[in-house]
């Protein structure tokens, strides 16, 4: 355990990422999804699965759901399920994107019907959250427009400001509501919530628990990421992220794959926010797995979130400060890099082994048999998603 000191493993124990539901179902393009063994047919299944992750890693304790792709008739009764297998639900996500009604928007909408009828999704989220437990509703609109004078964007704006009140006026005790933004897609010419400068500005009007989410595969390529999470943190703004990574638009791929060197510099700019492990800042994955398998999928990614933490608890500090009030350029850059560098898988798996968890957990997993197990248990049908 040379490298990672008694200090920065206390802090990495804490550490909590929360898993989606629908990275366990089928996923896929617009081309095609290929079905994997053993998917999952309900969300008592995606519960199970996601219970896995947290066996081997520890990392993992509880999931977010997807309403209505997660609706159930008893959500005590899920509630328990996933205590029994030792996690818990997690934020809840409003779909405002897959009804007819929605084509031309939903919180935004000139039609108050449709409105009302997205405004009242919104509250039945909220009822769910009082019965999961769960303390984020989480809210990301597809809406805008494809054409230049479609649509009266200001006038859009407003609504937004309105509906979200409506919403937000429903929230109880420690529930907050916490805003995505996305540059583009599905809507390209406008997108009624496309930066953290108006997600920031919705919510900064609702109050003190409402915040914002950073989905880390929802900016323009060649975006400074970090100075984002510098600039919510320094507001006490960043309620959430969605970690995933990207080439090219928003992929959802694992995190730390595209780009692991961006991870520990978003990483780096948490730690010295005060956003690690602290109750403001959830941090979440928001994945699809189209052509692997999805639990280890969702182990190697929670893997590289605590991996990159790592690296970046690794960061001297103060020689850092040192150097950048001294000016000296490279040297800033070097301290920078040599915590970047620093390989901490050995550390972290005797650490592991030292908690009585496998060394290697995606070798844990595939030697355990649930693989196999699941295949085999279920067959017919594969739960609503992006896939569906
Ligand atoms: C759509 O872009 C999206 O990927 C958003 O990031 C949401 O968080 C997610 O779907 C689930 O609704
Ligand atoms: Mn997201
Ligand atoms: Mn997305």
């Amino acid at each position: 355990m040379s490298t990672l000191t008694p200090d920065i493993l206390s802090v990495l124990e804490k550490q909590a990422i929360e898993l989606p539901s629908w990275a366990f179902g089928n996923s896929g393009t617009r081309f095609k999804v290929f079905a994997t063994p053993g998917t999952p047919r309900d969300p008592f299944e995606k519960i199970a699965d996601a219970a896995q992750v947290h066996r081997y890693t520890a990392l993992a304790p509880s999931v977010a759901l997807h309403i209505p792709w997660d609706k159930v008739s008893d959500y005590a009764e899920l509630r328990k399920h996933a205590e029994d297998l030792g996690v818990a639900l997690g934020t809840i996500n409003s779909n405002t994107f897959q009804d007819d009604d929605y084509k031309f928007g939903a919180l935004t909408h000139h039609d108050e019907t449709i409105r009302r009828k997205a405004i009242d999704h919104h509250l039945e989220c909220i009822d769910i959250m009082d019965a999961t437990g769960s303390r984020d509703l989480k809210i990301w609109l597809a809406e805008g427009s494809n054409y230049p004078g479609q649509n009266d964007m200001r006038a859009r704006q407003d609504r937004l400001q309105d509906s979200l009140q409506q919403i937000y006026a429903r929230l109880t005790g420690e529930q907050r509501l916490v805003l995505e933004y996305k540059f583009f897609e599905p809507s390209f010419y406008h997108t009624d919530v496309p930066d953290w400068g108006t997600s920031y500005v919705q919510v900064a009007a609702l109050g003190e628990r409402a915040m914002v989410c950073l989905d880390t595969g929802h900016h323009a390529p060649g975006t400074n990421i970090e100075f984002i999470v510098m600039q919510l943190l320094r507001l006490g703004k960043l309620g959430s992220f969605d970690f995933n990574s990207r080439f090219y638009a928003d992929d959802d791929l694992i995190v730390g794959a595209a780009d692991p060197f961006q991870l520990f510099r978003i990483l780096t700019e948490v730690i010295r926010g005060g956003g690690l492990n602290s109750p403001d800042v959830a941090f979440m994955l928001d994945q699809c797995h189209n052509i692997e398998d999805k639990i280890p999928g969702q182990i190697r990614s929670v893997l590289n979130v605590q991996e990159m933490t790592a690296r970046a608890l690794l960061v001297d500090r103060e020689a850092l400060d040192a150097a950048q009030t001294a000016n000296d350029v490279l040297a800033a850059n070097a301290i920078l890099m040599d915590a970047f560098y620093t390989d901490v898988r050995p550390a972290l798996a005797e650490w592991r082994e030292s908690r009585g968890l496998a060394a290697d957990p995606m070798a844990a997993y595939a030697a355990s048999g649930y693989r196999e197990q699941i295949a085999a248990d279920r067959v017919g049908g594969t739960q609503a998603g992006w896939g569906a």
